[in-house]
């Protein structure tokens, strides 16, 4: 049932070592204040990679108020904006020059395959830290014409200390969605980084002070969830938290922040996003796109097209078609030339995975494809299909988060748009056809963050991301993202001195 290309011998990865794996509390690299340190496994073989410093309350409290210190006597907020624009900017292009070996940090660390890697994320980084550099230089109110004899004004400041908690499916482009638009509006940061991928978040944050971001303005903590991550979210002199997870732990987040200090929140959470292949479509190209969509990083990405509904008329075609793209998938060692697929991230999320895919098979949907976990070591999994697919299925509701492709049958316009916003979640949807009609009104009607039209995953620096319902709550990138990260004070004053 399971046939995968293979891939080609041609290892590509340049030659890199782990260089940092302590915490970055004030522009040092330091010990754990307990000395604990866990290991980092390399997901292609479940061996150890490196012994990070584990951070907990203690570290968070450490880099907390080297934060704190940064931000209400440091140079950070003192600095003009054009000197702190210029050194995103010149961070900037440290990530340009060094893209091959992050990029191989970041592929070692978390499995994604190299050349996504080298060719998208990392210069996907550089671009989003340019894009907030030239932001830093571009903040600034309003003045508003009010009743009376006033002059009114309003200053759009930073808010502060910002603690940032992020997941391991995109670790540096989680950093950049987070670490860019808080430094540009001239905020002082401690981030936590997921325990799964502590390493390349540290690289690059020892290249930004080469840039001369001053001691203290970011400070970068690997560690646990229920211990750091909770520490920071909890923390009384941290100001704003944004969090990317899963909607469990949003939950977790936003209740901490609520009893500790009322800091403010954002949160991007999971998603169940429908893809609809209307019937008008290039069944030819809906396929591929339904299929990248899907299994696009391993099927580890919030927004992936997770539900693909298929107009009925055309159904029988799509789903011979996906399910021969999917067993070309080529599964292997994300270092080697032409895979298109590596490991999932570690054992927990394959099992997670696996346990899906049992379930939809005791559903009653039919497994095209795949089904089984690929090889013997590391934690890859063979590109499944399901079709017949029912809306109360497990594979159908729940987020699986990996190479798991749902495909569901669909009648007409009204009944696809009633489907696919019945989900807890909202985060994207992507639509197929060749009709302009069909597009605005499932554009109009779809209850989610992002709607692609006959495109998936464009992610630009400047296009906002984020979810309805509980996929979230606000928006980053893009101009929208300054405000998480902005607090507006009105300043007012009369015209004439007052006759008092
Ligand atoms: O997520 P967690 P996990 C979804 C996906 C995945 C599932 C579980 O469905 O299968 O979540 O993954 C930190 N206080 N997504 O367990 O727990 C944690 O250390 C504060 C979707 O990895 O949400 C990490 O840094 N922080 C998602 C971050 O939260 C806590 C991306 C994410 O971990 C914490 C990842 C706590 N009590 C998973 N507990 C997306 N939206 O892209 C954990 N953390």
């Amino acid at each position: 049932r399971f046939s995968t290309a293979t891939a080609t011998e041609e290892v590509i990865t340049p030659p890199v070592q782990v260089e940092h794996t302590q915490l970055l509390i004030n522009g040092q690299f330091v010990d754990a204040a307990s000395g604990r340190t866990f290991p980092t496994l390399d997901p292609r073989t479940g061996e150890v990679i490196a012994h990070v410093a584990e951070g907990e309350d203690e570290d968070i409290n450490r880099a907390v108020s080297a934060a704190r210190k940064a931000f209400d006597e440091g140079p950070w907020p003192k600095m003009t904006a054009y000197e702190r624009s210029r050194i995103i900017y010149r961070f900037a292009d440290l990530l340009e020059k060094h893209n091959d070996e992050i990029a191989a940090i970041e592929t070692w660390d978390n499995g994604k395959p190299y050349e996504q890697s080298a060719k998208v994320e990392i210069p996907m980084l550089t671009r989003l830290f340019r894009y907030y550099a030239g932001w830093a230089d571009k903040i600034h109110g309003l003045t508003v014409p009010a009743d009376g004899p006033y002059h009114v004004q309003t200053l759009h400041e930073p808010i502060g200390v910002a603690g940032q908690i992020i997941p391991w499916n995109f670790p540096l482009l989680m950093y950049a969605w987070k670490v860019g638009p808080a430094l540009a509006c001239g905020n002082a940061v401690v981030l936590k980084t997921a325990e799964q991928t502590p390493l390349s978040a540290l690289y690059v944050s020892k290249l930004f002070h080469e840039a001369g971001l001053p001691p203290g303005v970011l400070n970068v903590i690997s560690g646990f969830g229920p211990t750091a991550g909770a520490a920071l979210a909890s923390h009384m002199d941290v100001e704003k938290v944004a969090f990317t997870g899963s909607t469990d732990t949003g939950k977790i987040v936003l209740e901490l922040a609520a009893r500790s200090n009322l800091k403010k929140v954002t949160l991007e959470l999971g998603g169940k996003s429908p893809f609809i292949v209307c019937e008008d479509a290039d069944i030819d190209k809906a396929v591929e796109l339904a299929h990248f969509a899907l299994f696009f990083n391993q099927g580890q990405c919030c927004c992936a097209g997770s539900r693909t509904f298929v107009h009925e008329n055309v159904y029988d075609e799509f789903i011979e078609k996906a399910k021969a793209r999917a067993m070309k998938r080529v599964v292997g060692d994300p270092f080697k030339k032409g895979v298109e697929q590596g490991p999932q991230i570690d054992a927990e999320q394959l099992e997670k995975v696996l346990k899906y895919i049992r379930a939809g098979i005791e559903c009653g949907a039919t497994l095209e494809t795949g089904g089984e976990r690929f090889g013997t070591k590391g934690y890859f999994i063979q590109p499944t299909v399901f079709s017949n697919v029912e809306d109360g299925m497990p594979i159908a509701t729940d987020e699986i988060f990996g190479p798991v492709q749902s495909i569901l049958k669909f009648k007409d316009l009204d009944d696809v748009i009633r489907r696919a916003n019945k989900s807890r979640y909202g985060l994207a949807a992507g639509v197929f056809t060749k009709n302009i009609e069909t597009a605005n009104t499932l554009m109009r009607a779809l209850r989610v963050g992002t709607v692609w039209i006959n495109c998936f995953d464009v992610f630009d620096a400047a296009i906002p991301f984020g979810g309805y319902k509980m996929s979230g709550q606000g928006r980053e990138k893009g101009i929208y993202s300054l405000s998480n990260y902005l607090q507006v004070k009105a300043v007012v004053s009369p015209l004439k001195n007052p006759a008092w």
